[in-house]
């Protein structure tokens, strides 16, 4: 997001004496207790007590953490490609990535969201929304790779996403920019943006047993921007609220000209109602093109299709979908607490934070306690709506998360500090400062109806000083605090990758005995499979060469192929025997000109190569696998195009040429 100086903020929020917020908290150095390293430490060979799912930003990647050690244990390859791990360069990964508009090797990921089973966390999966080229993905927490990435017709900037329902019947997404429909005339003039831009919510439903998501209905609503969203809870379940920014509806300038009105919107949407219109065949089908990718396990191949329609509501033409409720000023956040009574709007120009009671906008729309309405609908008056404001809380709040013991911890990006409230009585508890611009913040369970609150992350936009310098860019930084007291106690400092939005943490005892350890063998399917060392072999198909491989300790098999010529596309199928965990094995070949394959135990993948030149060329096994890696290696000859050399393959001796 947009670092503002101080000054500026002060601009903007006038008001507020600066003294009062200072931007660099004091003491940096002396914020950590005595005691810290002790409740960070997780000894040599002892596990984490807490998986830690973050979103990588602009390296379209997710990462994992363990925590309490701020230990990096992995990073999924999610809307980006990955050569280190062969995401988007394998044969079989590639059709992950394709959209609407081809294959998209980029993306910018945001949020991460576990799924829930009666509003609590169940280590099934979790969700990561891609804000450019709007798009959701699943990552499955048995294999944690990335299962199933759909693309959003009707939608750009896919930032209010993915959040989910509190059995995870829907995946919604709410789009940053509203633009025209994808079937009206997108040619229009930019400042026609009042008449022609829509704003489209996605509700993305998931199969019960597989995860496997469709879009099960979009709903177009006004043109503004949708921010973050948060489903309802408890007694609030059947709800969504958006928090809604630029209802000025500006198309330029935005950082002033969305900026003007003095409360912007948060939007309720009654999604059980909408849900019951589409069940009684009210829904438009509009004809849109977007991509659904699927990895199968068993073939360990994607296939992408192409669809071509969904089911729209208008919620104009349906009164009783959506309301407002003002919120000050330009709301982020929009967090709901365990109870599902209060729902939290943070406007980060606002000098306080806005909490509403569930119940009162209930009997507000009873009885039609309108103040107007905003382009069509109703607009729910501000004090009705209201249970009570926060007030001095800091400046620029964003995002809230919960203890489950009636405090909410939000975050000021501007005051860089994180600030402990209690939500009935309004009180400030406690602030905490992060080093520096905190983003979002986490609490492993924090915005679901049973929050897990020994731990509080602060995901950090700036870290001047903390760090080694490292040139002109440094590491984004996780700040890790103990809860479990009345004061919260900063304890650890971890770097990022990328830029972390939101993140979510779950206690490992939920995931880590669901984890696979190996592909079996036996299951495998992939159609250029050998099972064994016995079914390799090279198959000439045209100008297309086939090559069936195999690896173990510490071989590839074949590894002497000669008869390729100058011009083939050679398909280096690799299937890895191994039947252990933590085994995989690598594949280069020099002059490739995509990556290298990393093959889990009983996976194929394929590595496709052209043969540009004459000559020898090595190929060998990336992954340090055993003593006799080194050894782990072979050689391919590209004979002229036309050569009479047969093609031939062998490893220890000359094996027969197949045909
Ligand atoms: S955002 S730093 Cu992209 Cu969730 Cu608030
Ligand atoms: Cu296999 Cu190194």
């Amino acid at each position: 997001m947009t670092q503002f100086s101080c000054k500026q903020w002060a601009l903007l929020i006038g008001c507020l004496s600066l003294s009062m917020f200072a931007c660099k908290p004091k003491n940096t150095g002396s914020a950590v207790g005595a005691d810290a390293a002790a409740k960070a430490y997780v000894a040599p060979g002892q596990y984490d007590q807490f998986y830690n799912f973050v979103s990588g930003g602009f390296s379209g990647q997710m990462s994992v953490y363990g925590l309490p050690s701020g230990r990096l244990l992995r990073v999924i390859p999610v809307f980006s490609v990955d050569p280190e791990k062969g995401w988007g360069y394998s044969e079989e990964t590639k059709a992950m990535l394709n959209t609407s508009h081809g294959m998209v090797p980029w993306d910018d990921l945001h949020h991460t969201e576990l799924s829930q089973t009666n509003g609590e966390i169940d280590g099934r999966w979790v969700f990561g929304n891609a804000n450019n080229t709007p798009r959701v993905a699943r990552i499955d927490l048995t294999t944690f790779r990335t299962a199933e990435i759909i693309e959003l017709p009707n939608s750009a900037g896919n930032h209010s996403s993915p959040f989910i329902t509190e059995n995870t019947e829907y995946v919604v997404a709410g789009t940053r920019f509203s633009v025209p429909p994808d079937d009206a005339n997108g040619d229009v003039a930019i400042d026609t943006y009042k008449d022609n831009f829509k704003g489209t919510i996605s509700f993305i439903s998931v199969d019960k047993n597989d995860g496997k998501m469709d879009i099960a209905f979009q709903l177009q609503c006004p043109g503004v921007n949708f921010d973050l969203s948060h489903a309802g809870k408890g007694k609030s379940n059947g709800w969504f609220f958006f928090s809604c920014y630029n209802t000025e509806k500006a198309s330029t300038l935005l950082e002033v000209n969305a900026s003007q009105r003095d409360k912007d919107f948060i939007m309720a949407v009654n999604w059980k109602k909408a849900e019951e219109y589409i069940k009684a065949g009210k829904g438009r089908k509009q004809s849109v093109k977007y991509a659904s990718n699927r990895y199968d396990e068993k073939t360990h191949s994607a296939t992408s299709q192409i669809k071509t329609e969904v089911l729209v509501l208008d919620v104009k033409d349906f009164k009783d979908i959506c309301y407002f409720i003002p919120c000050p000023k330009s709301p982020h956040g929009c967090d709901v607490d365990p109870t599902g009574e209060y729902i939290v709007g943070s406007g980060k120009l606002a000098a306080l934070v806005p909490v509403f009671s569930f119940d009162k906008i209930q009997k507000a729309i009873a009885a039609k306690d309108f103040i107007g309405e905003f382009d069509g609908l109703p607009v729910i008056k501000y004090e009705s709506a209201l249970h009570g404001e926060l007030q001095k809380p800091g400046l620029g709040p964003l995002h809230t998360e919960f203890d489950g013991k009636g405090n909410a911890y939000t975050s000021f990006f501007v005051s860089s500090e994180v600030v402990k409230w209690n939500i009935k009585d309004l009180k400030v508890l406690d602030r905490a400062a992060t080093y520096y611009s905190i983003g979002h913040l986490t609490i492993p369970g924090g915005d679901s109806k049973k929050p897990d609150p020994k731990y509080l992350i602060a995901y950090n936009k700036i870290t001047k000083d903390r760090y080694l310098p490292t040139g002109p860019e440094l590491s984004q930084s996780a700040q890790l605090f103990d809860i479990s007291g009345d004061k919260m106690q900063l304890i650890l400092d971890f770097p990022t990758i990328g830029e972390p939005h939101y993140a979510q943490a779950v206690r490992a005892d939920l995931i880590k005995d669901k984890s696979l350890k190996i592909f079996k063998i036996d299951d495998n399917q992939h159609p250029y499979v050998a099972k064994g060392e016995g079914a390799t072999k090279v198959v000439r198909e045209g100008g297309k060469v086939h090559v069936y491989m195999t690896t173990i300790r510490s071989h590839l098999a074949p590894d002497n192929i000669e008869g390729i010529q100058q011009g083939d596309e050679v398909y280096f199928h690799i299937t890895n025997l191994e039947q252990d965990w933590d085994v995989p094995h690598g594949f280069a070949i020099k002059g490739a000109n995509n990556a290298e394959l990393l093959i889990m135990p009983g996976e194929t993948q394929t590595l496709k190569w052209v043969a540009d030149r004459v000559g020898i060329y090595p190929f060998y096994c990336t992954d340090f696998c055993s003593a006799l890696h080194q050894e782990m290696s072979g050689y391919l000859r590209v004979s002229p195009k036309g050569s009479k050399v047969p093609l031939q393959f062998s490893i220890g001796k000359t094996a027969p040429v197949s045909k």
